[in-house]
């Protein structure tokens, strides 16, 4: 399926007088890495721990830490407004550090072996740290079906490593201009009859200026040709800030429906 559309203006400007949700940096205890680490949360408007959310991870790029989204993309703004204007199921949004190792600032040579493989890492520290810590410190939903994974660029590539790998964890997968860390088409969805009863969303999108751009079409190309069910959203532009939160808008109000 294509789908070309975009955010209306303003959709990530500040608004007054609208419940708003918080931000906050938590730390847990990671047995893969073997330290603290950090990550950042968003419980949304009239949040209460009497309810039960469902949880988006949303991960950042090789240049960037727990705060990039906070920092480039304005997700309390974007997703408060779109609470707003009620067109988000409510949900608590975790927004980790996926480069799981001991030092995990983005600096020096981002494109280090070992920097390379602690996104690799990342797999173990998501699923036997991080998800574990939030669904014990928040009232979290615990289903599969209540769980999202999406990201940007290195971290759409471990969304749909992770993501699709882990079909018992998750149901809804996105990717936003996935970087060549993405493992081929095959190996993501070897059982393409599987993933497509087990998703419940898979989104794919990408700037039409990205280099990138032919990771995204290889596997949304594999993904027609299998017949498993997706979103594939081509928009004008690059690898940039611009297109990531247009997608952040309209991949979280399909999240959860
Ligand atoms: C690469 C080019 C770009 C690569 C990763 C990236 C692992 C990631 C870019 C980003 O996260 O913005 O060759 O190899």
């Amino acid at each position: 399926m294509t789908l070309i559309s975009s955010a209306p203006a303003g959709y990530d400007q500040y608004r007054e007088n609208i419940p708003r949700g918080v931000m906050e940096i938590i730390d847990y205890p990671s047995t893969t890495v073997g330290n603290s680490r950090k990550a950042m949360v968003y419980t949304p408007p009239q949040y209460s721990s009497t309810n039960a959310y469902p949880v988006l991870y949303l991960l950042h790029g090789i240049g960037g830490d727990e705060a990039e989204w906070h920092n480039h993309g304005s997700p309390q703004i974007i997703l408060d407004n779109l609470c707003s204007d009620n067109l988000l199921e409510p949900m608590i949004v975790v927004f980790p550090n996926g480069r799981a190792m001991v030092n995990d600032r983005a600096e020096g040579d981002l494109f280090a072996p070992e920097k390379i493989q602690a996104f690799e890492r990342f797999e173990s520290d998501l699923l036997h740290d991080l998800i574990p810590y939030i669904e014990s410190n928040y009232p979290a939903h615990t289903s599969r079906d209540k769980r999202a994974i999406a990201g940007l660029s290195m971290g759409g590539g471990q969304s749909l490593n992770i993501g699709l790998g882990n079909l018992d964890h998750f149901a809804w997968v996105g990717a936003f201009s996935a970087a060549p860390n993405t493992r081929t088409p095959e190996v993501l969805v070897p059982d393409p009859s599987e993933a497509t009863s087990l998703l419940s969303l898979l989104w794919l999108s990408c700037g039409d200026q990205d280099n990138l751009i032919n990771i995204s079409l290889g596997v949304h190309q594999y993904l027609t040709q299998h017949g498993v069910p997706h979103i594939w959203h081509e928009e004008s532009g690059g690898h940039d800030w611009p297109v990531w939160k247009n997608d952040l808008y309209l991949l979280s109000q399909r999240l959860f429906k």
